[in-house]
């Protein structure tokens, strides 16, 4: 049953403004997971300050792609002392699928300390509210915003939180209550920015609680300017999310440009002089820059008012060569760009993605025109796949303008996803893949490809090609690609597979010969592109951050910004 919501006079700020005063006796905890770049967390931690209310954001380990470092009994103990210490009133989760054990083990020792109700949403949540309720007292389905104020008002007022659009809970007889989803949020404008660098920020991570936040002190500033997608891959959230908000308002909504020149600005505003120069922006957003009124308007603001290097997704088919151009005079050096199947088919049918191959070719041009570089997202291991396909994509590469810069992921299959429930009818999976066990397992250590060498199975060695392209600044690379693409022996297989391995382990290694030879790459990398200056610079804070204290938990959470969004989507 959808039960939805359509009152379009309540507004974020008309609601903040009716809340009763006694929500600032109130005292919540934020719980993000393994992120410290969570939005919604972030979202939520700004409004319940702004409403007056005594709110506390944690951020419990950043971890990405294939390094998510266990959690630890000390940094769970850290987290449960601390809010026995602040006693809530509410306790908070953002949960996505690869977390759901956390979330349950963090949930029940949150209970042998705390009384305060726990309400969770998320991805997680919106796409299996009954399975969340089996570990929280409130799941929230959607979008929060509106739900999370309606919470508050409740708690202040010492009424009870059932009978909320959008708040799942159990009735008496311990079965889930269908309470539907709230109306999409139109007006991206009204959501307050999310908070950075705001009081009561933790960042939990090598068995040390550190009370600042990570997130203010790294020269990349992650943005969200907008919300939504206009396709549903079959691999994606948004083949969920648009058919459930059918009928919901719009599901592609962006912020003003103003409003996000305003967010950028706050932003550069925290860093320390010395970070704001080298400083660059990150649009997380699905789609950027794709209408052209919106594109014209944003870069105008942003060469006046930011001025800042910066890098967002688009899809292929969106590419319009005016809107690359526009944006690259102001500062548009990195897209990411989803080709993720080299066949037409794969893309169209197993997929369901736009595009074609010979269009794919002519949208990378015009970036290599206008001097961005793409960073094409692969997805291999792909059931769906041969090797014969695998050799298509292998050649479609080849006639990208080289080097190349690649994200190369290993297919995943989440729980509903039209994907997932393909692979389970074709036999390709079974519901013991599913577990959440299985799904942690896959995410936190399986998220991006991992090549293995020594193999003569001739899919995983062209797999192993293509991963080795992505390193093909060096040309030995690509030369023995084309050469394996051409004659595809064993000989060539092996050697590409040892290769490949070794490149894996020097990109993720945490041994100081791999450290260094990341460092040798980045340095070769400058100077190929005549950048002495970035070179001189980037060797000068090395040495520094190599004499400074090897345990300072800012730097390190700097250094995982940097690799984080590269590895992630
Ligand atoms: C931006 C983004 C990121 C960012 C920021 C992530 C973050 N946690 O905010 C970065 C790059 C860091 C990232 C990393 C990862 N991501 Co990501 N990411 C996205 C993306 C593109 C947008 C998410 C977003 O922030 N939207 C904007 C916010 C405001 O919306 P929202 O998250 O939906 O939150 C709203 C509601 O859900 C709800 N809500 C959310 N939490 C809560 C909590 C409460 C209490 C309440 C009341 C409501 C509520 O209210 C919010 C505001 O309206 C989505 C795809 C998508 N379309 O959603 C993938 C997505 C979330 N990512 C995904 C994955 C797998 C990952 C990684 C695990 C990848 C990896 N192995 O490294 C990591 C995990 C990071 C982590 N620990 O959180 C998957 C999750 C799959 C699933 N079924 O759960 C998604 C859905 C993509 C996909 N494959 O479908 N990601
Ligand atoms: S184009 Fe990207 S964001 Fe949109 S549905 Fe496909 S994978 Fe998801």
């Amino acid at each position: 049953m959808l039960n939805v919501e359509q009152d379009t006079s309540v507004t974020i700020p008309s609601m903040m403004a009716a809340l009763s005063k006694d929500v600032s006796s109130l005292k919540v905890v934020h719980i993000s997971l393994y992120c410290y770049r969570n939005f919604p967390i972030r979202i939520f931690h700004s409004m319940t300050q702004k409403a007056g209310a005594d709110s506390h954001a944690f951020f419990l380990k950043n971890s990405a792609g294939n390094r998510h470092k266990t959690l630890t009994e000390t940094e769970l103990d850290l987290l449960i002392d601390s809010i026995e210490d602040l006693d809530p009133d509410l306790v908070t989760l953002s949960v996505l699928a690869p977390y759901v054990e956390t979330a349950i083990e963090v949930i029940s020792r949150v209970r042998r300390i705390s009384s305060a109700p726990v309400l969770v949403g998320g991805k997680y949540p919106t796409i299996n509210p009954q399975g969340a309720l089996k570990f929280a007292d409130y799941v929230c389905k959607q979008e929060g915003e509106f739900v999370f104020l309606e919470v508050l008002d409740r708690l202040a007022k010492g009424q009870d939180l059932t009978g909320i659009t959008g708040l799942w809970h159990m009735d008496e007889n311990g079965d889930p209550v269908d309470m539907g989803q709230q109306s999409l949020i139109q007006n991206l404008d009204e959501v307050p920015a999310q908070a950075v660098g705001a009081p009561n920020m933790y960042f939990i991570e090598d068995d040390r609680l550190t009370e600042a936040d990570p997130e203010a002190n790294t020269p990349m500033i992650f943005v969200m300017a907008g919300r939504g997608c206009v396709y549903q891959c079959t691999f994606c959230v948004n083949s969920l999310l648009i058919p459930m908000n059918k009928g919901n308002g719009k599901f592609v909504r962006i912020l003003s440009p103003e409003m996000i020149i305003r967010e950028i600005e706050d932003r550069v505003a925290l860093l320390p002089a010395e970070m704001r120069e080298r400083a660059y922006v990150d649009f997380g957003d699905e789609i950027f820059g794709v209408m052209k009124d919106w594109t014209a308007e944003f870069v105008e603001l942003y060469k006046e008012r930011i001025n800042l290097p910066f890098s967002c997704e688009m899809i292929p088919k969106l590419i319009k060569e005016e809107n690359i151009e526009i944006l690259a005079e102001v500062g548009l050096s990195e897209l990411n760009f989803g080709i993720q199947s080299g066949v037409d088919e794969i893309r169209k049918d197993t997929f369901n993605r736009p595009g074609n191959n010979v269009e794919l070719v002519e949208k990378a041009e015009i970036l290599n025109r206008h001097n961005v570089l793409p960073r094409y997202d692969i997805i291999l291991q792909n059931p769906f796949e041969t090797a014969e396909m695998l050799h298509e994509t292998l050649k479609l590469l080849d006639q990208f303008p080289h080097p190349i810069s690649m994200n190369v992921f290993r297919l995943q299959f989440f729980p509903h996803y039209p994907i997932t429930l393909e692979a389970l009818k074709k036999g390709i999976i079974t519901e013991a893949d599913l577990t959440h066990e299985k799904v942690a397992e896959m995410t936190m250590k399986n998220w991006n490809f991992k090549p293995a060498g020594g193999t003569f199975d001739k899919k995983a060695q062209y797999e192993n090609a293509i991963f080795l392209l992505g390193w093909a600044g060096n040309s030995f690379n690509r030369w023995l690609c084309r050469m394996f693409s051409n004659h595809p022996n064993h000989v060539f297989g092996l050697t590409i597979g040892l290769l490949a391995e070794f490149f894996y382990r020097v990109e993720t290694g945490n041994t100081n010969f791999a450290r260094w030879m990341r460092r040798g790459r980045a340095a070769t990398s400058l100077i190929l592109s005549g950048n002495f200056k970035e070179l001189f610079k980037s060797t000068a804070r090395m040495t520094k951050r190599i004499f400074s204290s090897p345990t300072n938990t800012c730097l390190k959470g700097t250094e995982l910004a940097h690799s984080q969004r590269a590895e992630e989507h």
